[in-house]
C-alpha cells in the first residue's frame, strides 16, 4: 500500500467511479467482457477504502442508435458514421429494465449514493459517464461532484478501452485528477481500442495505478 494514495481514497474530495459493472457486460452477457465478474470482489474492497462512490450504469432504450440490428444490413462490431461522428456498433445490450442490464448482486457497496445512467438518448451513445458521444450533452456528473467539492477521481470497472477509458479522460478534461486502477478493469480489445486507451491516458495526464497502491 502507499499511504500518501490510500489517504486520498479515504479524502471527502475524492471519488471511486465504479463503471458499468452490469450483467450484459460480464461473461453470460450480450457483449460479455472476458474476467469482468472476477473483478467484483477487488472493487468491492477498494470501495470500502472510499468515502464516495458513484456507480454508472450503461441504460439504453430498445432500438438504441449503437445497436446493430437498429441498422439494416449491419453486424455487431461494425463501424459506421453518424452525425456525430464514428460509432462502433454493439450487440443490443443494457436494454432499460432487462436482467442484462441489472449491476452485478455481488457488488457490495452499500455507502453509494448515486447511480448514474447513461446512453437513455435513443440517439446518442455514451460511453462516457460525464459526456454523450456527441461530446457535447453532459450527464451531469461534473457537476454533482463539483458541487460536492471532490477534485479527484479513480475509475474502475467495464471496459478498460470504452467506458472507462472515456469517462476518465473526460474526467481528466474536467479538470479532475484522474486515476485508473487498471488491474480493477478489462478491456474489450477491438481493432486496437486498448493501445489506443493507454496513449490517451498519457496524453491525457490520466494517472495508472495498481489496487495494492490503494487496498493490502
Ligand atoms: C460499453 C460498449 C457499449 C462499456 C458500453 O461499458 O464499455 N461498451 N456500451
Ligand atoms: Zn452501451
Amino acid at each position: 500500500m502507499t499511504p500518501s494514495l490510500s489517504r486520498l481514497a479515504a479524502d471527502p474530495r475524492s471519488a471511486l467511479l465504479v463503471i458499468d459493472m452490469q450483467y450484459d457486460f460480464l461473461p453470460g452477457g450480450a457483449l460479455a467482457v472476458a474476467g469482468g465478474d472476477a473483478l467484483v470482489p477487488l472493487i468491492n474492497r477498494l470501495g470500502a477504502q472510499f468515502r464516495n462512490v458513484v456507480i454508472s450504469q450503461d441504460w439504453h432504450p430498445a432500438e438504441h442508435i449503437s445497436f446493430a440490428s437498429s441498422h439494416a444490413g449491419r453486424q455487431p462490431f461494425d463501424s459506421i458514421t453518424l452525425p456525430y461522428g464514428p460509432q462502433t456498433l454493439w450487440p443490443d445490450h443494457c436494454i432499460q429494465g432487462t436482467r442484462g442490464a441489472e449491476i452485478h448482486a455481488d457488488l457490495n457497496l452499500p455507502h453509494v449514493q448515486l447511480i448514474l445512467r447513461k446512453g437513455c438518448n435513443p440517439g446518442i451513445d455514451s460511453y462516457s459517464a460525464f459526456v454523450e458521444a456527441d461530446r457535447t450533452t453532459q450527464t451531469g456528473l461534473a457537476g454533482y461532484l463539483k458541487e460536492r467539492g471532490i477534485d479527484s477521481v479513480f475509475v474502475v470497472g467495464l471496459a478498460l478501452d470504452f467506458c472507462v477509458a472515456w469517462t476518465a479522460l473526460d474526467a481528466r478534461a474536467a479538470g479532475f485528477n484522474t486515476w485508473v486502477i487498471t488491474d480493477a478493469c478489462k478491456p474489450i480489445d477491438l481493432g486496437g481500442s486498448l493501445d489506443k486507451a493507454w496513449r490517451n491516458f498519457q496524453a491525457a495526464d490520466v494517472m495508472r495505478v495498481n489496487s495494492r497502491e490503494l487496498v493490502d
